[in-house]
């Protein structure tokens, strides 16, 4: 567990958590994920398309329409999300415990152009929980400010079985994806790499 030490308190990074074995498991629950629930490329309220392509497992799931974004209890083909996979509810056993059980799992795919603008994830009910966030395939350069978006910003780059606990303050943080490090990691066939957020979302 490491930390940087003008970073907002409540962000944790645990480096190396999951070794390749551990990691390969979760990229099989996923492609098992989205074989039901297949990745889709949101769209946003204006009307762009998502570099990042999404899909979602769990009593709910992220989407982004025309619409707005929300959580939404079926994928925008009708099918119900899958259950959240096994080992990835083992991951947040191990950093959270068992008092509570998380209600979304997304997953974002980022092939070699893709980056997600800074944010903040706002949209849930329940801020008391942390969100718990693995890091697979290549690497990837993450940003975190503070509460405000004119904050400082501080980056770090998070690789293959990093995962990312942020509970207290570091829950309404912004936060974003600069830019992946394509090639970096073989572990997915066709490289890229794949981030599973998990969250309580009420
Ligand atoms: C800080 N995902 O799904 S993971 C997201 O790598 C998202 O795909 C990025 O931002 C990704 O919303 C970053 C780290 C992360 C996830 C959720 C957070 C940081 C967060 C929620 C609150 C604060
Ligand atoms: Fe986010």
């Amino acid at each position: 567990m490491t930390q940087k030490p003008d970073m907002i308190e409540g962000f944790v990074v645990h480096r190396s958590l999951l070794d390749a074995g551990a990691c390969m498991e979760i990229i099989e629950a996923a492609r098992g994920v989205a074989r039901v629930a297949p990745f889709i490329s949101p769209v946003t309220p204006g009307g762009r398309k998502m570099s990042v392509r999404m899909t979602s497992a769990g009593r709910c799931g992220w989407i982004s329409d025309g619409r707005g974004y929300r959580y939404a209890d079926r994928h925008p083909s009708g099918v119900a999300w899958p259950p959240i996979p096994e080992p990835v509810l083992g991951v947040w056993k191990q950093l959270v415990g068992g008092a509570r059980q998380p209600d979304c799992c997304l997953f974002n795919y980022y092939a070699s152009d893709a980056r997600m603008g800074l944010h903040r994830d706002a949209d849930e009910g329940d801020f008391s929980w942390p969100v718990v966030s693995i890091s697979l395939g290549d690497s990837a350069r993450f940003r975190i400010g503070g509460l405000e978006r004119r904050d400082p910003t501080t980056s770090l780059l998070l690789e293959s079985g990093d995962v990312v606990v942020l509970g207290g303050p570091a829950r309404l943080a912004y936060h974003g994806i600069d830019r992946i490090r394509f090639g970096s990691s073989r572990l997915l066939p066709s490289g890229g790499r794949l981030n599973i957020t998990l969250r309580v979302v009420a």
